[in-house]
């Protein structure tokens, strides 16, 4: 005769399930609550503790955890001796086993949950059978979801047994479960600051590490595109003043593309820690960059490098804004604001444009690692069923390999330029072209596949938003293979230059930038984006 073991803590059509079990002449076996529903729906149902002969005790914490439940579920019915060791202790098989775990995940994720209710909440024996019954699925069908119980069922009324392929994989399934399980367990008590005694325990998403995994924040109602599902998720420890500890204080729901813009011009704005700045992104890449007296100076100049591109996009401050710069923000379109602070002046001059987000983030506490400077450790992409890892591009440049290769050796100003020029490249996609002068972008060139082509783009911008090139500085994030990219900016007024170096062209470059009586500098570090 068939026997299965029925324990579950969400009751969902159990008891239309374990009738059928009942009338396709299996046997029942059950733990307290649930042998109580059974009883109750009148079907003939054996408590766990008449097999083992011990009552359920400490609180339910021993109730399963019996040679008598997992003799029954790993005994090899192929090998004598298993078999015979069950008829020597008096122990019947376990053909089927349905489990569901103490909620856990649920219990955790409600508000006010205390330390002693989610350990409470942390299922022992259930796990410890899954895994007995899964571990021996050749003989034993484990089941560990409502959504299992149909194909089950079907199975056993047309053959009387459930399938070798159903039963791995439901063994399959159950292990993933109790991983999943496992996992929820060690996130939330890892999150944990324990505090003093009679205290509770504090959710603490900063404890200085991060340990790999992820925690869902949001689904969005769409990817990259309308037909593609999305999901926001974080790093589990996420590092203070990145962009997953952001708080959204007003604005419609924030799209996938709004996310990946607003990290772009968040990361780009928070290197400049000395100085009121504004980073405007539009596709991923800044669009204006600017410092200023203030939130509203560095705002109007970056505004000004590309006013066209400007429209529709994610602007970033590294700080807080207040009424002024708010007002002059709202005369455009923009999707979502991003600042370590608002005034409530501030908001309330966006409180009736819901298509603009404004995101709270508060800048990094700062400290020796990169983490605690809000830095993302780890960058990933994903290719063809893998998965490209590396270390971010957390290095600017070493001062000392600063290199002037020119026989004209920049002034302070063009220093001062060629430096916010640098910073900038970084945060552009490869090739990038970067003109700027006085504390701002006057040019951008982005994404292109030829150095050349990003040079002229840069130019012909900075022509379409009547900005001057006389004078300005030029960052290339990785060295000119030839010299005539570096031409292009000359001939369009730049008077110095910054670039990694490293062509096995670099004189014949050197060269030119001499020839045509400009100052160029070396930084010995590239920065390609992709
Ligand atoms: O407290 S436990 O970790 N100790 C056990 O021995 C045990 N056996 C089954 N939790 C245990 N269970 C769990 O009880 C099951 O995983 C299931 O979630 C729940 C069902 O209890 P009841 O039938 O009393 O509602």
């Amino acid at each position: 005769m068939t026997t299965a073991l029925i324990s579950v803590s969400d009751k969902t059509g159990i008891v239309e399930f374990a009738r059928e079990l009942h009338q396709a002449g299996v046997k029942l076996l059950s733990t307290g609550g649930t042998a109580k529903l059974l009883a109750d729906a009148g079907l003939p149902v054996t408590e766990v503790a008449e097999v083992t002969g011990f009552p359920e005790m400490l609180d339910g914490r021993v109730k399963t955890l019996h040679p008598r439940v997992h003799g029954g579920l790993l005994a090899r019915r192929d090998v004598p001796a298993h078999m015979a060791a069950l008829k020597e202790h008096g122990i019947d098989t376990i053909e089927l086993l349905v489990v569901n775990l103490y909620p856990f995940e649920a219990t955790v994720a409600k508000a006010g949950c205390t330390l002693e209710d989610a350990i409470e909440n942390i299922d022992i024996g259930g796990p410890a059978m899954v895994r007995s019954a899964a571990k021996n699925w050749n003989d034993v069908a484990v089941l560990t979801d409502a959504s299992q119980y149909a194909q089950v069922l079907a199975e056993l009324k047309a053959e009387g047994k459930v399938s070798r392929t159903t039963r791995f994989k439901l063994a399959v399934d159950a292990f993933n479960r109790i991983s999943q399980y496992d996992g929820a367990i060690s996130d939330y008590l890892s999150a944990l600051e324990l505090g003093a005694e009679g205290e509770q325990p504090k959710q603490n998403l900063f404890p200085g590490q991060s340990n790999g995994r992820f925690v869902k924040i949001q689904d969005l109602r769409y990817g990259e595109n309308s037909h593609q599902q999305a999901a926001f998720y974080r790093d589990l420890y996420p590092a203070p003043g990145s962009l997953a500890t952001a708080r959204q204080l007003q604005g419609k729901e924030l799209s996938y593309n709004n996310i990946a813009d607003a990290d772009a011009a968040w990361e780009c704005v928070k290197s400049f820690a000395d100085v009121p700045a504004c980073v405007i992104v539009k596709h991923a890449n800044p669009c204006g960059v600017a410092v200023g007296a203030d939130v509203a100076e560095a705002y109007a100049k970056a505004f000004k490098t590309d006013p066209t591109s400007a429209f529709g996009g994610i602007i970033a401050f590294n700080r807080p804004l207040d009424k002024a710069g708010a007002e002059l923000v709202a005369k455009q379109f923009v999707e979502v604001l991003i600042a370590p602070g608002f005034t409530e002046e501030a908001r309330a001059v966006f409180a009736s444009k819901v298509n603009t987000r404004l995101l709270h983030i508060e800048l990094p506490r700062g400290g020796a690692s990169a983490w605690e400077q809000g830095l993302n450790l780890m960058d990933a992409k994903r290719v063809g069923s893998g998965l490209l890892l590396q270390t971010a591009d957390n290095r600017d440049f070493d001062p000392a390999d600063l290199k002037v290769v020119t026989t004209l050796q920049p002034t302070e100003q063009q220093m001062q330029d060629l430096l916010f020029a640098w910073k900038v490249a970084k945060f552009v996609k490869s090739n990038a072209i970067v003109f700027c002068g006085g504390g701002m972008t006057l040019g951008v060139g982005a994404g292109q596949m030829s150095r050349i082509d990003s040079a002229r783009i840069a130019s012909i911008k900075a022509e379409n938003a009547q900005l001057t090139l006389q004078g300005s500085a030029v960052a290339s994030d990785a060295f000119f293979p030839f010299r005539d990219g570096l031409d292009v900016v000359v001939d369009a007024g730049a008077s110095c230059v910054i670039q990694p170096g490293g062509s096995v062209r670099d004189d014949e470059v050197i060269a030119a930038a001499n020839e045509r009586g400009i100052a160029m500098v070396f930084t010995g570090t590239r920065h390609f984006r992709h």
